[in-house]
């Protein structure tokens, strides 16, 4: 297993559009391994294929505690949804800033997991969040999208100086 580099906003990577997963095969297989590695390692609660610069549609989450329940959802549909709260949220790809978001509390999805095999589930709560989230990285959207345009240029002059510094 491998930890993956995670692209960093504005990379214009993140912007792109993804394709539905049709073959799982032993390279799917180790893309989600590395995925689940990379998540558990920086660590984060989910991860997104376009922030490893993969263009499908494939995602990982775990928000148990002990870091022993993950979940991988090829290519999910959202079913239905109820609630709407403000979450404080963060973003590997956009670290170190933390905004709320309106997301819903609940939600009922519908996904493939890593053999192919379609399953359907409800979430609520953090897991909820997380995975709409994720949905979202598939979509070419972040959070800060739903950030005042002031609040979005604050955090991209931010990190645009970090990289400069970095190199
Ligand atoms: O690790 C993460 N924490 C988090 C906290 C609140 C709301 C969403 C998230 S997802 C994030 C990992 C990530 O960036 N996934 O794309
Ligand atoms: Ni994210």
């Amino acid at each position: 297993m491998a930890r993956l580099p995670i692209l960093l906003y504005p990379d214009p990577r993140l912007r792109r559009k993804t394709e539905p997963v049709t073959s799982f095969d032993a390279g799917l297989q180790r893309l989600i391994d590395d995925m689940l590695q990379t998540m558990y390692e920086v660590p984060g609660i989910g991860l997104a294929a376009p922030q490893v610069n993969v263009r499908l549609r494939l995602l990982v989450v775990d928000v148990s505690e002990q870091r022993d329940q993950p979940l991988v959802l090829i290519n999910p549909q959202l079913l239905d949804r109820s609630g709407v709260e403000p979450y404080e949220e963060g973003c590997l790809s956009v670290p170190g800033f933390y905004e709320p978001v309106q997301r819903a509390t609940w939600i009922r999805f519908r996904a493939l997991d890593r053999n192919g095999e379609p399953f359907e589930r409800e979430a609520e709560g953090l897991l909820a969040v997380c995975i709409q989230h994720e949905m979202d990285h598939l979509e070419g959207k972040l959070f800060v999208d739903y950030l005042s345009e002031v609040k979005r240029q604050r955090i991209r002059k931010k990190l645009e100086k970090l990289r400069r510094r970095a190199g």
